[in-house]
C-alpha cells in the first residue's frame, strides 16, 4: 500500500465545517485510491503561496513530517498548478497528486470500457502537457542562451507527440459521441421514455439499476465503481422504459475534468428525468453539502430543474423521524417531494417506476 500525507491549505477562513467534510471524503477516495494516509497537514492562510502553496515555514515541517512518517506521496486537496507542483516534488522528494490528479488515478483503476479509458487519457493529457513543458523550461532554457541542446530537441518531440495523441483521442471521443447520439436519436424516435441515475459516489446508483434490471452491475463499495454509463430497457405496467447507470458526482470537481467526460455526461442532458439518487444516511451536513453540490453540478451541465427527481435511498439504514428531516431538507431546497427507497432491499422500487410514469401520461 503506498504511504501517503493530505494537505489543504485553507483560505475560506470563515469555513470552519465544510471544509472538513470534504477532507473526509476526499480521505474516502485516497483510500479508495489504494493509499494508507498517515497524517494531514491543513494551513489556514488567506493566500495561496504562489511557489509552494504552503508557506516556508509549513514545508519545512511537511518535509520532516514525510521523513520521520517514511512517505511516498503527498496528496493535495487543492489543485496546483505545474509549477507549485514541481517545486513541492522536488523539494520534498515526494509523488505530489492533487485533488484532480487522485480523481484521475482512481478512475484509471476502475475503467474498463475504452470510453471511459479515452476520457481518462484526455484528462491526463490536459495536465500532463503543461507540466512537461514547465519540467523542460527549467531543464533546457533557464539561463541558457545559445543553440538547443539534444535535451531540448527531445522535448519538442515529446510535446508534438502528446498534442499529436490529445487530437486523436478528442478525434475517437467524437466519433463515440455521434454513435451515441445516432441511439438517441433511435429511442426518440420509438418514444421510450429515458431516465438516468445520478448522484454522488456512493450514492447506491448501481444498486438501483441492479435492482430495476435484474443484472449484476459491479458493486465495490469504493468510489467511482461506475464509470461510464450503461443502458438498459426495462418493461413495467406495459411501458417500455430506459434506465442509465451514470458516473458520479464528487466536491469540488474540476471544470476541465468535467468537460473530459462530457460524452458520458451528456447522457445527464439527453435523458427526459435524471433521478438524483440521495444517500439519506448520510450524516445531516454532508447530506446537505452533497445535495448543494450535485444541483450545482446538474446545473452547471446545464439540465433543467423540471427534470430531476430526487430519491431518497438507504432509507432501510435510518428512523422514521431522520427520514422526514432528510425529506424536509430536499423539499425546501429544489422543491420536490423525494421518493424514498431502499434499493439493496429493493422497497419502494414499484412506487418510483409509477412516479416516473406518471409525470409522463
Ligand atoms: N444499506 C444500504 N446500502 C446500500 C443501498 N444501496 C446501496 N448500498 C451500498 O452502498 C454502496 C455503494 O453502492 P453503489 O450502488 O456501488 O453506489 P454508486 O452510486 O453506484 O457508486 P459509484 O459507482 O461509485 O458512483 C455499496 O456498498 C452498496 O451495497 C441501500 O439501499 N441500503
Ligand atoms: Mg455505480
Amino acid at each position: 500500500m503506498k504511504r501517503g500525507i493530505l494537505g489543504f491549505v485553507r483560505t475560506d477562513i470563515k469555513d470552519r465545517f465544510i471544509y472538513r467534510l470534504k477532507l473526509n471524503e476526499f480521505t474516502k477516495i485516497a483510500k479508495g485510491a489504494g493509499y494508507e494516509i498517515l497524517d494531514e497537514v491543513v494551513q489556514t492562510s488567506e493566500k495561496i503561496d504562489p511557489s509552494y502553496v504552503f508557506g516556508k515555514g509549513k514545508v519545512e515541517e511537511l518535509k520532516i513530517l514525510a521523513n520521520r512518517l517514511q512517505i511516498d506521496s503527498l496528496i493535495m486537496y487543492n489543485t496546483l498548478n505545474s509549477m507549485q507542483k514541481i517545486n513541492l516534488e522536488d523539494y520534498l522528494g515526494l509523488s505530489v497528486l492533487d485533488r484532480y490528479d487522485l480523481i484521475l488515478e482512481i478512475f484509471d483503476q476502475n475503467a474498463g470500457d475504452a470510453i471511459s479509458k479515452l476520457q481518462i487519457e484526455l484528462a491526463r493529457l490536459e495536465r500532463m502537457i503543461p507540466y512537461v513543458r514547465k519540467r523542460a523550461s527549467i531543464l533546457y532554457f533557464r539561463d541558457r542562451p545559445g543553440p538547443r541542446s539534444l535535451g531540448e530537441y527531445g522535448y519538442h518531440r515529446t510535446i508534438a507527440q502528446l498534442l499529436k495523441r490529445k487530437k486523436k483521442i478528442r478525434e475517437k471521443l467524437e466519433k463515440y459521441r455521434y454513435l451515441k447520439e445516432i441511439q438517441r436519436e433511435k429511442r426518440r424516435e420509438l418514444g421510450v421514455l429515458v431516465f438516468t441515475l445520478c448522484g454522488f459516489y456512493g450514492a447506491g446508483k448501481t444498486t438501483l439499476f441492479n435492482a430495476l434490471t435484474n443484472l449484476k452491475k459491479e458493486i465495490k463499495g469504493i468510489p467511482f465503481t461506475t464509470l461510464s454509463s450503461k443502458s438498459f430497457l426495462i418493461k413495467y405496467s406495459g411501458m417500455e422504459l430506459i434506465v442509465i447507470d451514470t458516473i458520479g458526482f464528487a466536491f469540488d470537481i474540476d471544470p476541465i475534468l468535467i468537460k473530459s467526460f462530457e460524452v458520458t455526461l451528456e447522457d445527464l442532458r439527453d435523458a427526459d428525468y435524471d433521478l438524483l439518487i440521495l444517500d439519506a444516511s448520510d450524516e445531516e451536513q454532508l447530506f446537505k453539502a452533497k445535495l448543494d453540490t450535485s444541483l450545482e453540478i446538474l446545473n452547471k451541465l446545464e439540465i433543467n430543474k423540471e427534470k430531476i427527481l430526487p430519491v431518497l435511498n438507504k432509507t432501510d439504514l435510518i428512523d422514521k423521524e431522520e427520514l422526514i428531516s432528510k425529506m424536509n431538507i430536499v423539499e425546501e431546497k429544489i422543491n420536490k417531494e423525494p421518493i424514498y427507497i431502499s434499493a439493496f432491499y429493493k422497497y419502494n422500487i414499484d412506487k418510483l417506476l409509477n412516479s416516473i410514469l406518471s409525470k409522463k401520461i
